[in-house]
């Protein structure tokens, strides 16, 4: 299920039972923290905003024309901000296009199709994030890359609009880079983190050789906190019968906003020699 917060409609992310799509009420820290909740005439503020996902998820699966200025307006008149447009409405209907599509429902073209859209629409969403002028010619405190092989950068795209967002500073490397050149770029940028994107579990062995790499090539004196996700890290999770796992300095994630969540924590909490030792 997707979770919106009724009060401010931002996207809170996703809850059991992930397979459902639909559009369950919640109330986010800061609605909470204000006391909005007191305030009932937000309640119905959703359903326009659930007509609207149900809308272009219909059009996706119909394969019907979808014009992205309007799906564009059509958000920003309802108020979506560019990062909840993004993880609460076009992620999960990529991941019903691949249900749908294994189970027989879709076509290969019908699913290629609104990726392409997709993959259009991520340029305007990262053109309307005002936090991202911020960030330009920081020197990246996360470095973002698909590991070797990976062609799914959509999730990583849309991982890094979130952070620019929060105001982190982050560069994503898509599609994919070999190994060597993540260590190499790892070992010259030195990023507080690194993240990789995985598509399947066996994938997931990819962090430790590229982790295992880094330490080898700096002889110990420098290592990135290394963090996995995308569809092979939400398959380890569920062997585990977790969402979110650091083991063994591997953090591996299956929602972009745990991992916002946890690196805000983490930059907070960090001791700043740590950053001046690294740079
Ligand atoms: C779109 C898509 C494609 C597109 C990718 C386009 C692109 N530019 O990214 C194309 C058509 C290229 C593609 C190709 C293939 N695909 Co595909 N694809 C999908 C689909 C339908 C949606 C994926 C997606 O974009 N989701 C939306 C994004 C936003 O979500 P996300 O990737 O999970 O990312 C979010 C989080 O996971 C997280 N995240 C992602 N990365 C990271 C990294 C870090 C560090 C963190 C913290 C978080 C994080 O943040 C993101 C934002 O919230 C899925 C279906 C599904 N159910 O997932 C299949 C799917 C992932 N694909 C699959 C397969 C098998 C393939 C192919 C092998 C098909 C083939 N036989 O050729 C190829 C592989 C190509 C390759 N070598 O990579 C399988 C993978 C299953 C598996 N474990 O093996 C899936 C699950 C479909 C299925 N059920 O069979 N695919
Ligand atoms: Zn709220």
């Amino acid at each position: 299920m997707l979770k919106w917060c009724t009060y401010c409609q931002h996207y809170m992310g996703e809850k059991q039972p992930y397979e459902s799509l639909e559009l369950t009420h919640g109330i986010c820290d800061a609605c909470c923290s204000e006391g909005r909740h007191k305030d009932i005439s937000h309640i119905r503020a959703l359903q326009p905003i659930a007509a609207f996902h149900q809308d272009l998820r219909d059009k996706a699966v119909d394969g019907a024309d979808i014009s992205i200025p309007d799906v564009i307006t059509a958000s920003k008149s309802l108020g979506i901000s560019s990062v909840d447009m993004a993880i609460g409405i076009l992620q999960p209907i990529l991941n019903e296009m691949g249900r749908l599509f294994l189970a027989g429902k879709v076509t290969v073209a019908k699913e290629h199709a609104f990726t392409q859209k997709v993959e259009s629409m991520i340029s305007d969403l990262f053109a309307m994030t005002p936090a991202m002028k911020n960030c330009q010619g920081q020197k990246p405190l996360v470095i973002l890359s698909c590991v070797d092989g990976n062609y799914h950068w959509l999730g990583l795209r849309l991982l890094e609009l979130s952070l620019l967002e929060e105001g982190i500073p982050v560069r994503a490397f898509v599609p994919s880079l070999p190994r060597d050149e993540i260590i190499q770029l790892a070992v010259d940028m030195r990023p507080l983190v690194l993240g990789l994107s995985v598509y399947d579990r066996q994938q997931c062995h990819e962090a430790w050789l590229i982790r295992e790499g880094i330490q080898r090539r700096t002889e110990g004196a420098y290592v990135p906190h290394v963090a996995v996700g995308g569809h092979g890290a939400k398959e380890f999770l569920e062997a585990k019968g977790v969402d979110q796992l650091i083991e063994r300095d591997i953090g591996y994630f299956r929602q972009s906003l745990d991992f916002v969540a946890y690196l805000k924590n983490f930059l907070t909490e960090r001791d700043p020699c740590e950053d001046e030792a690294s740079a």
